[in-house]
């Protein structure tokens, strides 16, 4: 086995090329072996292994500094680089991490998870050893889908101009999670037309291996090989216009044309981008037919390719059938997305209304001033954005959106603990900073059905809304009652404890109430429904009945309804027995709901203990 000599950072240089192809052959096997078992992004892995492989052989991870963009096709870096082995564990509680983490690792340079951040964050590492005087590569990976994002494309513009040495691989895979989209893409679909040119056009080579390979090169040479290469790649005009060299495309599944071609860059000076071709899902067929299904994937059968587990409504679902059939009736209702067609749900609604459903690819800052434009000339637009992405369009939130006043319906997809993505997907901060926007309404349903009655009251409200909903599926449910603008919504009745929920942790409430009744304590269930404007009313009665109080909140206990229940509490001088349970203001790992919320003490059991403690004292 080749695998078996792979064991620490730079052992892939002691293979030949024969060895080498077999070793690509054996860590597809072993990625689909693991990711079966534990989940993940089994396709964009697949579609890399060569690629990681020739990357790795030319330059030195331990010196050179390359970095993943998104991170997610991070697996057989992860292999080659000591944490063969601890593949196993990837995406789960304690595990490594499905992305890069210079914590786990100094090979792994820059953490990402977010798209579209890999150019910006080479340039600013080959500034500094530009300054420094140092002497290494600085190597950006990033899809066709990631080069989408405005962020690639600021980067791109930075470099290009500043003639640093930076090399950018692009990974062309024609795929984003679903296919790629956009101009961009147009751009790429001509220049893969030329995909036969570097295998096998000798002459090419030929012109390429008078590139020298080490020492300064004499302007006239780098301008006649640039001529040359021009000539041979004429479509690559677009990035060799704003101060790129285009090296491609070249098969990323040949391990030795990529070596050949990335020993050359690494000795040409200044910016320079080489495109490789690469298959999604490579290699295993249920996933190079569906690459979008095998994008991020749970637990699933190697041989038949069917995902392990029955699969339940979950919020995104109901979030997209709701919103087909509202856009039935309702002909101002359009969609958006930010290339989360499948993941937002939305997928039934581009179908039935291909017209009025954008996808604007990775662009979650276009995407909101986007639904901004729409919204000024009277259209309804649902966007729907996953919590984490909505950093992104912060201030197209406040600029664009909400001091316009803008009646853009804005869903928050993932809030809240989103389980194997870790970190950087974790939806804990949306609550904290929406709150602060003036003119927005902020919303988060308990089940299904309040989803349902949030969806139809926003487009009443003529304003800027928020609804916020977790991922996967709803808990403990009730029916919920008609809804109000501001108005909260007090589930169950009791004397000795106000329990004030939002969203998903409304569940925790009711489950919290009814083991309570085993100790003879009732309580007053409060779902508030909206953080903004908060139902101050109902929950100062019910605080003032009880003068014990629990508040439940599924994201940074900074700012969000915690904050404003204590503020609540300050301002009206009352004193109460309080608990409060929100994520501590740290960046929260990966792991499922129930690891995190024990780890956290904010699941069921510690929850109810500690009121017992509370009450009886
Ligand atoms: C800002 C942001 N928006 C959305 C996503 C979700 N996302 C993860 S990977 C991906 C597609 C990336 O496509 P590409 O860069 O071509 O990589 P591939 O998986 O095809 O190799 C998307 C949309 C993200 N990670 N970051």
């Amino acid at each position: 086995m080749q695998l078996d000599k792979i064991n620490k950072t730079n052992d892939i240089k002691k293979l030949n090329l024969k060895e080498k192809t077999e070793l690509a052959s054996e860590i597809r096997e072993y990625l689909l072996d693991t990711i079966s078992k534990t989940g993940g992004h089994i396709a964009s892995n697949l579609g890399v292994v060569e690629l990681t492989i020739a990357l790795e052989s030319v330059f030195d991870p331990k010196k050179d500094k390359i970095i993943w963009d998104v991170g997610h096709q991070c697996y057989t870096h992860k292999i080659l680089n000591g944490r063969k082995k601890e593949l196993k564990t990837i995406r789960q509680f304690k595990g490594i991490s499905g992305f890069p983490k210079v914590s786990e690792s100094p090979t792994d340079t820059f953490n990402t998870g977010h798209s579209s951040t890999s150019i910006s964050a080479a340039a600013g590492i080959a500034a500094a050893r530009d300054l420094n005087k140092k002497d290494f590569n600085v190597i950006a990976v990033i899809g066709d889908g990631a080069l989408t994002g405005g962020m690639a494309m600021e980067a791109l513009n930075h470099i290009g101009s500043s003639g640093m040495k930076v090399l950018v691989i692009l990974n062309d895979n024609e795929m984003s999670i679903s296919k790629n989209i956009g101009g961009i893409n147009e751009l790429l679909t001509k220049l893969r037309v030329k995909k036969k040119y570097i295998k096998s056009n000798k002459a090419g080579k030929k012109i390429i291996s008078r590139i020298p390979l080490i020492g300064n090169m004499t302007v006239r040479l780098v301008k006649k090989v640039k001529r040359s290469i021009k000539q041979m790649f004429l479509p690559g005009m677009y990035f060799e216009e704003i101060g790129f060299r285009y090296l491609g495309p070249v098969d990323g599944h040949n391990i030795s044309d990529m070596e050949y071609l990335f020993s050359k860059a690494k000795d040409l000076e200044g910016p320079t981008l080489i495109h490789v071709i690469t298959t999604k899902g490579k290699g295993y067929e249920p996933a190079e037919e569906n690459p979008d299904k095998f994008h991020g994937i749970g637990k699933f059968d190697v041989f038949t390719g069917e995902t392990i587990g029955t699969k339940k409504d979950d919020y995104s679902k109901v979030f997209g059938h709701k919103l087909t059939e509202m856009a039935k009736k309702n002909k101002k209702i359009v969609a958006i997305t930010a290339a989360m067609k499948d993941g937002t749900g939305l997928r039934e609604f581009s179908t039935y209304f291909p017209k009025r459903f954008y996808d604007v690819g990775i662009a979650e800052q276009h995407a909101l001033t986007f639904a901004a434009g729409l919204a000024s000339q009277g259209l309804i637009p649902f966007i729907s954005i996953y919590s984490s992405f909505y950093q992104r369009g912060y201030d197209q939130v406040i600029h664009d959106i909400c001091a316009q006043n803008l009646p853009v319906i804005m869903c928050v997809d993932r809030a809240g603990i989103v389980g194997a993505d870790g970190v950087t997907h974790q939806g804990m901060f949306d609550l904290s900073f929406f709150k602060l926007i003036p003119n927005l309404v902020i919303m988060a349903p308990s089940n299904f059905k309040d989803l349902e009655l949030m969806m139809e009251l926003a487009p009443t409200l003529n304003k800027p809304v928020v609804i916020r909903y977790p991922r996967g599926g709803e808990g403990t449910s009730y029916k919920p009652k008609a809804i109000k603008l501001g108005k909260s919504e007090i589930v169950e009745e009791g004397n000795d404890l106000s329990i004030i929920s939002i969203g998903r942790e409304t569940s925790k409430a009711l489950d919290l109430s009814n083991l309570l009744k085993q100790d003879n304590i009732t309580s007053d269930v409060i779902n508030v429904r909206f953080l903004k404007p908060l139902d101050t009313k109902t929950i100062l009665n019910s605080i003032e009945k009880t003068k014990n109080i629990v508040v439940i909140e599924d994201g940074t206990i900074v700012g969000g309804l915690c904050s404003s229940i204590k503020e609540l509490i300050a301002d009206n001088k009352l004193e109460v027995n309080a608990k409060y349970y929100g994520f501590p203001d740290k960046f929260i790992e990966h792991g499922s709901i129930d690891e995190l919320e024990k780890e956290y003490k904010q699941d069921l059991n510690t929850i109810y203990n500690d009121v017992i403690g509370m009450i009886k004292k």
